[in-house]
């Protein structure tokens, strides 16, 4: 399909985050990928729809409900102050259809329904204001489970539970019942909610997305729009699972991603990632203007598994110990070459080398920039670092390591620039 339009937010803070936590957080959770002794393989909070459970059977899940474990404040304060994220994504209503807020227009909300009548999306909200760090909250627009009119998704499904036949459905009067007035309610209930990011639009008309878009508007106008309101509408665009667009991109864009292989807690995904490949994963998408939003799926009882915590911990040390090498960096325009073991980032007159293998020495080839000073961000150490020309005549800027650090790995180095941008040169041969 031809894009015609560069998606644009329009929102500096978005530009400039690069770095946010994704919650998913649903009845699907009680489940954990298993029901009534059936395993799920596919993602924990479709399970559901993968499993064809039953809306009446789904329904009873909200009676158990009771996250004495959950706690806002400490998740939040930890996302901003040791994970060092700038943003927080929560599901305020997934496929499933179940509301994880006070919702007066469905009874079928965390407060009404369960025994804890705790509204989530309330205690996030205030949470993200008291330690200043922006909360948007993902809604599921097209796909609801739950509601008649809403859409099914029959992807997972096997031929004798297709009884769900979409164009047998109202889907107008599903966006016009519960999307808007739910919509309308975590607009006005939240105070500012920096994003809606909507999901899956199957089967939307460009002027159901539009609809959808101009409601936020109306009420939120620097509310951002995710590009999965369908239809090549949306104000950026939002990649798939920890996938890297392979070419670069103008416009704003987002990488969701999970730690293991599934959004909602599955008891039986123990498929981690490891730390080093995420932080190298965040650094390759910042450096190509991206920012990185990464899941975690809370247990029914509200705990966050403790290895995705331990995960989040790490990456949060490359984060705050290298702040300024990641946060509101431009795209570089040129990405010189896949460079085993290093990340380029770049800002006005700072080239940022992220060193992710033990390395002596580095030498940037091609590189035509002339480097007034080099140090390291941990501690501002100086490091040696000479722009030259190659024994071939080409450009170059190579660095040696401080002693210590060649056996080291996850630290990044700072090149002051006496030029405004990095300058890249082609080989002259
Ligand atoms: C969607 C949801 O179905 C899923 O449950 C989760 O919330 C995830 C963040 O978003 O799944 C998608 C949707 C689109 C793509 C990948 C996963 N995609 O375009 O590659």
């Amino acid at each position: 399909m031809k894009i015609d339009r560069i998606p644009d937010t329009k929102q500096q803070w978005f530009k400039e985050a690069k770095y946010g936590l994704f919650i998913h957080w649903g009845l699907y959770s009680l489940l954990a990928g298993e029901y009534k002794g059936k395993k799920t393989d596919h993602i924990s909070e479709w399970i559901m729809n993968s499993l064809g459970i039953p809306v009446e059977e789904y329904e009873k899940l909200a009676d158990q409900f009771n996250p004495d474990h959950f706690n806002a404040d400490e998740l939040v304060r930890r996302a901003k102050e040791d994970w060092g994220m700038k943003y927080i994504v929560f599901t305020s209503k997934h496929h499933e259809g179940f509301a994880m807020y006070h919702s007066q227009i469905s009874t079928y909300n965390v407060v009404d329904a369960t025994p804890c009548h705790r509204d989530i999306v309330k205690e996030l909200a205030d949470a993200c204001r008291k330690y200043g760090i922006k909360f948007g909250l993902y809604y599921s627009q097209a796909q609801d489970w739950h509601d008649p009119n809403g859409y099914v998704s029959h992807a997972m499904k096997t031929e004798d539970q297709l009884q769900d036949d979409n164009t047998k459905k109202d889907f107008q009067a599903y966006l016009d019942n519960k999307v808007k007035p739910q919509l309308r309610e975590i607009l006005t209930q939240y105070g500012e909610i920096c994003l809606i990011w909507f999901d899956t639009p199957m089967g939307m008309t460009k002027d159901q997305s539009q609809e959808c878009i101009d409601l936020v508007k109306s009420i939120q106008p620097n509310c951002i729009i995710s590009g999965r309101i369908g239809n090549q509408l949306g104000d950026y665009m939002t990649t798939g699972d920890n996938f890297i667009p392979r070419l670069p991109y103008e416009g704003d864009w987002e990488v969701p991603a999970t730690m293991n292989d599934t959004w909602g807690y599955n008891k039986d995904d123990h498929n981690w990632k490891d730390a080093d490949s995420i932080i190298r994963l965040l650094v390759k998408i910042n450096s190509r203007g991206g920012n990185y939003l990464l899941n975690i799926g809370p247990k029914e009882n509200g705990e966050i598994p403790k290895e995705s915590m331990e995960i989040l911990d790490k990456v949060g040390k490359y984060v705050t110990e290298n702040s300024e090498g990641i946060f509101a960096t431009e795209k570089m325009d040129v990405y010189p070459y896949e460079l085993d073991g290093v990340e380029f980032t770049c800002k006005k007159k700072r080239l940022y080398v992220h060193v992710f293998k033990p390395m002596k020495r580095l030498e940037i080839l091609n590189c035509a920039n002339h480097v007034s000073r080099a140090y390291l961000l941990r501690d501002g150490r100086d490091v040696s670092c000479v722009s030259e020309i190659s024994c071939e005549g080409d450009p170059c800027v190579s660095i040696e390591f401080p002693r210590d650090m060649r056996n080291q790995r996850n630290y990044c180095v700072c090149l002051e620039l006496e030029e405004e941008k990095p300058v890249f040169e082609p080989l002259r041969g």
